[in-house]
């Protein structure tokens, strides 16, 4: 299938896909989700690609689920469209390398639910943060119920899902639903040297990190902290005995 919805560049090692439909604000419609899904499996069996970065063109990240697309579903249409986003939005959590999120504006419903996908997010100050559905007499479909009070807690998921209240990005810092928020100008500047320090950093151990931190989130302390020693033992004589080398020589180490 041809990306319509999707700008995709790939540049030192960078994936930046650029969400594009910004006369709808971005909304995430059918076609969003089935391109999503064939890019993540695109960049999945791609070894040159080491972080990637979702960001959105326009005012809006993206402003939610399409709404002219959902308004005439049936109940089981209506559960189908909801697999359909968590399975995509599961899909990057599942991803072995880093997925940020560089939120340039509005981030409503399942916009907040797909940045809630990536691994962390950085905020423009123009962003605006909400689960606005109860307004629209809905539930978050693509599991903002389930992965925003593990971000934020419970007492401020709760009010956010309850109230639909739209929050803006120092008090998106304040509860832990973004990492850092920086001018718009800097937005993208800022994300690229993220991810730039995380490629350069042991590309396996990267990897590791994300996998036993899900997992751990997932399955509890005890199967966590058992697969972290079991992935930390698989990097001697391998990275770590590189990186450890590296720094008792005091030069930077050579993956
Ligand atoms: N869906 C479809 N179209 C949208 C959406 C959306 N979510 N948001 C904005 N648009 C469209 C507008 O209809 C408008 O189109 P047009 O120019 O043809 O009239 C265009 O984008 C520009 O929008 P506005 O004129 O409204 O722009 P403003 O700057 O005045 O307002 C807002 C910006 C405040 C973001 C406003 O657009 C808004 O409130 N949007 C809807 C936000 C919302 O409610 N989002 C949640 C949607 S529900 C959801 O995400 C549930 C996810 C789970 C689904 C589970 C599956 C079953």
């Amino acid at each position: 299938m041809e990306l319509q919805i999707l700008k995709v560049v790939i540049n030192e090692q960078i994936a930046l896909v650029t969400i594009s439909r910004p006369e709808a604000l971005n909304a995430l419609n059918t076609r969003f989700f089935n391109e999503m899904d064939q890019l993540v499996a695109e960049i999945n069996a791609n070894p040159d690609v080491r972080v990637m970065i979702i960001t959105g063109e326009g005012k809006a990240f993206v402003a939610g689920a399409d709404i002219a697309e959902m308004v005439d579903k049936t109940q089981e249409e209506g559960s189908d469209f909801s697999r359909l986003g968590q399975n995509t939005f599961g899909s990057l959590e599942k991803m072995e390398i880093p997925v940020i999120a560089a939120i340039n504006g509005f981030a409503l419903g399942g916009g907040l639910e797909l940045a809630m996908g990536c691994d962390f997010r950085i905020a423009s100050t123009k962003a605006k943060f909400g689960q606005p559905e109860v307004s629209l007499g809905l539930i978050p479909g693509y599991a903002a119920t389930q992965r925003l009070p593990r971000l934020t807690g419970l007492g401020d998921a709760l009010y956010l899902l309850m109230t639909a209240e739209m929050i803006d990005a120092n008090e998106a810092l304040r509860i832990g639903l973004v990492q850092k928020v920086v001018e718009p100008e800097e937005l993208m500047e800022v994300v690229m040297k993220i991810a730039k320090t995380i490629i350069s950093k042991g590309p396996k151990a990267v990897k590791l990190i994300k996998k036993v931190v899900r997992k751990g989130m997932l399955e509890g302390f005890d199967n966590g902290t058992e697969l972290e020693a079991l992935m930390f033992g698989t990097l001697f004589k391998d990275e770590g005995e590189k990186g450890m080398k590296a720094f008792l020589e005091k030069r930077k180490p050579e993956w």
